[in-house]
């Protein structure tokens, strides 16, 4: 099947009808962009190319290289399913994969599947647009300072949900004479901060990670905490290489486990509520479930935690008693008591000593809720009540996540709309991956599917699976347009939105709803509904024929 017969190209009608350069562009070269590539180009024949800002292939695991940055999956099951030789020549080093050794898989990936000539580096979409006369989006991008301009069928988004940073508008930031960071844009070279005083602001996954690795190098930490945070120790370990040859002997397995779970993840719910026990054994469960560490904690203990304030209030509990053995200074175990938030409302952290790190002498925690940051000064930062000499900052402050790097593109779809001005109040789409008025794009991990909410790799493979197999069904049939309906798209946010309203989510200022970033629309992005039944419901529509989606030759 030729490249131009695959996705039905419309070959006569002039330059309306203009044939596209390439069937599929795909933005972005982490997880979701790499395997897309490869199943658009090796699996389904199409001509197919990926544009990527960074110099590197690995998305998130190219650019957040900040000290302790580590998954907080294991890394047995965060990793690609679709080969079985990857699978078993790769040797994953331990439980929670840090970084460096990510980042050296994707790029084992790129090389492996030759994927690299495929992939232009450096490259910056900064439009793009829905032709509607040739079915194609014209894609404008920037390149060494050069704009190039590409059509393609179909627009493949695999921005991540994490890439657009959230640097928070601090007056003087700019007159600050040290050096400032964010984590999800550090150098490729490291940052020695030995004999400096750092200030670090924000207490999320990032920030509860970079603190201990920080504090055991700089002079001084000073951490800037707005919102307390719960977290649950890691006991991240080598693996050895018994564990390798189970793992490895067993791998059919545990992803079929992990495709047919709630959260991707390839391990057995609980069935049992925190209510239905006594004190005794719930105390029992929950010391059992921390000793064994990570996620565990959450869906390993009971199965109503993010369901029932009660039941949620006796893990937050737990935690706090945690924090308060750790932490030696009463009032900096009570500052680290999160308090305004249900347990998991939160994307949860897990870390390695971050809590026993306040107990060292060159560490300060700094309440910023009750004193706010009035300014960063040429030699430090100040807040209402004090002012703190720093030789560097480290924004652990987030992302403006799920929306933040899609509408960074200046997406423009049918009739000229704006994807901007179509999510003014809050992300609307089909699954999570078409939107109404946006024919052709495809959105990876959009918001509106499991995403966020489950083990990343799992889902960004069904997504590219379904997508995939939607496009060579539309190559079969001869058609060159597919947009999701209007009703379609309503009735899927409505409910999205009905599932997390069942949940504690809600309760939290998360990034999940958009809370962490000023005038953002508050709504909760990603589908809480679980992985297995979010799967189901993409294969019903398939299989009938891909309903809710207008299809045109
Ligand atoms: P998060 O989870 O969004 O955490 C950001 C932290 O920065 C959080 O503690 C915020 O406090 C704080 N923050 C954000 N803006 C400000 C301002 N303006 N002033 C002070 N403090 C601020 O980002 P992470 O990078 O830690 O984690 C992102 C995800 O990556 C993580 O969940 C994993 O999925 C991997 P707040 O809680 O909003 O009060």
């Amino acid at each position: 099947m030729s490249a131009s017969q695959s996705t039905g190209g419309r070959d006569n009608k002039g330059p309306s009808a203009q044939q596209p350069e390439l069937d599929a562009l795909i933005v972005g070269a982490g997880f979701s962009g790499l395997y897309m590539l490869y199943r658009a180009r090796d699996v389904l024949g199409l001509r197919a190319r990926v544009y990527e800002t960074a110099d590197g292939v690995g998305g998130t695991w190219y650019w957040n290289r900040y000290p302790g940055a580590r998954c907080d999956s294991e890394s047995f099951y965060y990793s690609f399913s679709f080969s079985e030789e990857l699978e078993q020549e790769w040797q994953w080093t331990s439980k929670y994969p840090a970084q460096p050794e990510i980042l050296r898989y994707l790029e084992h990936v790129a090389d492996r599947f030759e994927l690299r000539p495929d992939i232009q580096l450096e490259t910056r979409v900064t439009r793009a647009t829905f032709d509607e006369d040739s079915h194609c989006w014209e894609v404008r991008s920037e390149r060494a300072g050069r704009v190039e301009i590409i059509r393609a069928r179909f627009l493949i988004t695999a921005v991540g949900c994490l890439s657009a940073a959230n640097i928070p508008k601090i007056n003087g930031l700019e007159s600050f004479r040290g050096d400032w960071y964010h984590t999800g844009g550090w150098p490729e070279e490291g940052v020695d901060f030995s004999r400096k005083r750092v200030g670090l602001i924000g207490t999320g996954s990032t920030g509860i990670q970079a603190t201990p690795v920080i504090a055991a190098q700089a002079d001084q930490l000073t951490v800037f905490q707005r919102t307390a945070n719960f977290s649950v120790p890691a006991r991240n370990a080598p693996l050895v290489p018994e564990e390798v040859r189970e793992i490895k002997a067993n791998y059919r397995e545990i992803r079929r486990m992990a495709r047919e779970s709630f959260g991707g993840f390839p391990y057995q719910g609980v069935e049992r509520s925190a209510l239905e026990v006594d004190e005794a054994e719930r105390q029992a469960i929950y010391e059992k479930v921390w000793a064994d560490g990570g996620f565990k904690f959450m869906w390993g203990s009971f199965n109503d935690l993010l369901i029932n304030q009660e039941a949620n209030d006796t893990a937050a509990d737990f935690v706090r008693g945690k924090i308060r053995e750790v932490v030696k200074d009463p009032r900096v175990a009570a500052l680290l008591s999160p308090n305004d938030h249900p347990f998991g409302s939160k994307r949860p952290p897990i870390d390695t000593d971050y809590f026993e790190t306040f107990n060292r002498d060159n560490v300060l925690l700094v309440d910023i809720k009750s004193s706010p940051i009035v300014e960063i000064t040429q030699t430090g930062l100040r807040t209402e009540s004090a002012e703190y000499e720093l030789d560097a900052i480290v924004f652990a402050t987030g992302f403006d996540a799920m929306t933040g790097s899609l509408l960074k593109m200046d997406i423009r779809g049918a009739h000229g709309q704006r994807l901007e001005d179509k999510w003014e109040a809050g992300p609307k789409s089909y699954l999570g991956l078409q939107v109404a008025g946006f024919p052709n794009l495809f959105t990876i991990t959009g918001p509106g599917s499991p995403s966020v909410l489950s083990n990343m790799p799992v889902s960004i493979e069904q997504h590219v699976e379904w997508i995939s197999d939607f496009i060579a069904y539309l190559a079969a049939k001869g058609l060159t347009r597919v947009e999701a309906t209007v009703e379609a798209e309503e009735a899927w946010v409505d409910h999205v939105r009905d599932v997390a309203s069942l949940t504690l989510f809600p309760k939290a200022n998360s990034w999940y709803l958009g809370a962490n970033i000023p005038g953002k629309k508050r709504v909760f992005m990603p589908y809480v509904g679980g992985v297995l039944p979010y799967r189901e419901r993409c294969d019903e529509i398939a299989r009938n024929s891909y309903e809710g989606f207008a299809l045109a030759p």
